[in-house]
């Protein structure tokens, strides 16, 4: 099997969600460090345009959004969806990845602690980031949730957790072991303890905190830095893998072999051109021709993406 190589930066949350899901199976994993913002042009000859953060590449298999590769990595041992838990774990997920997460994005937003993670960047790079993450967030359904909102309601969001945790004492989310859920969750509150204007709002609830140490105490596995350049090669070297066997089912009618776009609805919907490949209950591939990159199979989740004809 190829090498699993993630793409990504270190203050990213959706990439410590993929590190600590990579760390909870122990694998051993080529880190290559992308831009935080764009132009990213040697992440976008592997995904035909998708910009987001992480993206996990498996040979010339490219796999957007930690939802799909945390299905992904679950044919690679233990259950990142625990048994008899599957839909609580992937609806849990998806609840943080979204809701929770956006307010997360508020708080960090927020004046006085932008400013100060922004403290150490120059004026030019802190207002190239904050017309980035404006850009993202102006194409899809995703609305930046208002900071009094989440003021208001991240309190009690913190309660009900604390409530189920002080219950379950020493547990996680759905059970004995760290699940996806649990990452999910975590990789929003991680993001408000790396500043010291949100620190408090994860700091103030001891289960949390106690729970929030022992899933990032899953670590991250074993990570050995890569080269762009180096996996864009070996992209290039790699045939991709064969498809799924699963049936093909499109409810909108799009056939295998058509060419089409796919986007993500939420935000950063940059539309990603080829030919439609697999269209699974899960999953959607698309095959794409890249100059640098060669032929490779471009996997998104269904949930949360849309196709278009071109
Ligand atoms: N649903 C996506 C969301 C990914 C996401 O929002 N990532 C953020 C970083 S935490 C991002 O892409 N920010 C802009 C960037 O990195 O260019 C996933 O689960 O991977």
């Amino acid at each position: 099997m190829h090498e699993l190589i993630l793409h990504h930066y270190p203050a990213s949350p959706f990439a410590e969600k993929a590190r600590l899901m990579l760390g909870f199976k122990q694998l051993s994993w080529r880190s290559v460090t992308i831009p935080r913002v764009m132009p990213k042009p040697d992440l976008t000859a592997l995904t035909g345009g998708y910009r987001r953060t992480p993206v996990l590449q498996i040979g010339a298999d490219i796999y957007c959004d930690t939802a799909l590769i945390a299905r992904r990595l679950l044919g690679v041992q233990a259950a990142l969806l625990p048994e008899g838990h599957e839909f609580n774990a992937s609806i849990l997920a998806q609840w943080a990845d979204s809701v929770l997460f956006m307010h997360a994005v508020s708080l960090v937003f927020q004046p006085d602690s932008i400013a100060q993670r922004l403290a150490q960047a120059s004026q030019e790079q802190a207002q190239a980031f904050i017309a980035d993450r404006t850009q993202l967030f102006s194409n899809g359904s995703a609305s930046r949730v208002p900071t009094a909102q989440a003021k208001s309601q991240w309190p009690l969001l913190m309660a009900r957790l604390q409530q189920q945790l002080a219950r379950e004492e020493g547990e996680f989310l759905l059970g004995a072991a760290p699940c996806v859920a649990d990452f999910a969750v975590a990789h929003c509150l991680w993001f408000l303890t790396t500043g010291p204007v949100t620190a408090p709002l994860v700091e103030d609830y001891p289960e949390i905190v106690a729970w929030l140490g022992k899933v990032l105490g899953v670590g991250h596995g074993s990570p050995h830095e890569l080269d762009a350049l180096e996996a864009i090669a070996i992209a290039r070297a790699a045939e991709p893998a064969a498809l799924p066997e699963e049936e093909f089912v499109e409810p909108n009618g799009f056939q295998r072999g058509q060419q089409v776009t796919i986007r993500a609805v939420d935000y950063g919907g940059d539309p990603i051109a080829g030919e439609l490949l697999f269209a699974g209950r899960e999953e959607l591939i698309l095959r794409r021709e890249d100059e640098r990159a060669g032929v490779v199979h471009v996997h998104f989740p269904r949930f949360g993406y849309r196709i278009d004809a071109v």
